[in-house]
């Protein structure tokens, strides 16, 4: 799946005609990413429909480039000012500010520009197009990903309360895992959206959870950025408000949740436990 989601990421940045731009979003977004969401988008997919074609590909890419777009903007100076991702420099830092912000504008709009095309040229309307673009494009803007964005920022230097964590997580990385299983089940066939939606606002809490424990537990080797980056940017994670010891047993707790809720989809959904598997026991 990995392999497919990259050969189609590469056919889809090659269509920009500007050489420098090019190559920026090809540096962004086909570094040695995890590919998540697109998975769990693809997975979802499947898990209704029994497979999926070359349009649920392209969502899927577009998923992948709205994420890279967030991280090459996240560890702008401007923002978190990250110098290592996926293992080697930032944009940022491997080009130059302007190219990054600019790269970065470039994948998310590509990612709308192809998704439209998708909807505009579908010759059925047996599969909702139009509503996969919707959850993409609500989970990505001003009420899911950015909006948890802007919270994030606020709250650095304040000592937070859970619940107040929980809803900056809930929208900064919960939004996107959410909208990826809602819109891979929407697409395979319109079923189980309301519950893949809830497994993946779980799911992007446990992950929120795990990536502050190997924060404070990891190496930068390991993980293919500095550890450490939200306590220097004096944000509360999980970790500092909770102590590593019951972080780890929230991690614990939550990880059988979302374990329970795949099992109580009534789909075929074995690619998508052994993924979800996959992510809970991540060690980068
Ligand atoms: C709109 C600028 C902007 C930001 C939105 C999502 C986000 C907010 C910022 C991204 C940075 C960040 C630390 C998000 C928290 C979730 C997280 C740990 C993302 C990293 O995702 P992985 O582990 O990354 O899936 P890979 O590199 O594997 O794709």
């Amino acid at each position: 799946m990995i392999k497919q989601i990259d050969a189609c990421l590469e056919r889809l940045i090659a269509t920009c005609e500007e050489p420098s731009l090019r190559d920026a979003m090809h540096y962004a977004a086909l570094g040695a990413g995890k590919r998540i969401r697109p998975r769990l988008f693809l997975a979802a997919c499947e898990a209704m429909c029994g497979g999926y074609d070359e349009a649920a590909l392209q969502f899927a890419c577009c998923l992948e480039m709205i994420h890279a777009y967030s991280l090459v903007h996240d560890d702008l100076p401007a923002m978190d000012n990250d110098d290592l991702r996926r293992g080697r420099p930032t944009v940022h830092k491997q080009f130059d500010e302007a190219t990054a912000i600019l790269a970065g504008d470039a994948l998310l709009s590509h990612a709308f520009e192809i998704m439209a095309r998708v909807c505009a040229c579908a010759e059925s309307v047996q599969q909702d197009y139009a509503q996969t673009m919707l959850i993409i494009a609500r989970a990505a803007g001003a009420n899911g990903m950015i909006a948890g964005q802007v919270r994030d920022l606020a709250s650095e230097g304040k000592q937070l309360d859970m619940d107040t964590l929980e809803q900056i997580h809930r929208r900064k990385t919960g939004a996107l895992f959410a909208a990826a299983l809602e819109a891979g089940a929407t697409l395979g066939g319109n079923t189980h959206t309301q519950e893949m939606r809830k497994l993946g606002y779980t799911l992007g809490l446990a992950f929120q959870i795990r990536d502050d424990i190997l924060d404070v537990t990891s190496t930068a080797e390991a993980l293919g950025k500095n550890p450490g980056s939200d306590i220097n940017n004096q944000k509360s994670t999980y970790v500092s408000l909770a102590g590593l010891e019951t972080a780890q047993e929230m991690y614990k707790n939550i990880s059988a949740d979302v374990l329970a809720l795949v099992d109580s989809i009534p789909a075929k959904t074995l690619t998508l436990r052994d993924l979800i598997t996959q992510v809970l026991t991540r060690d980068k």
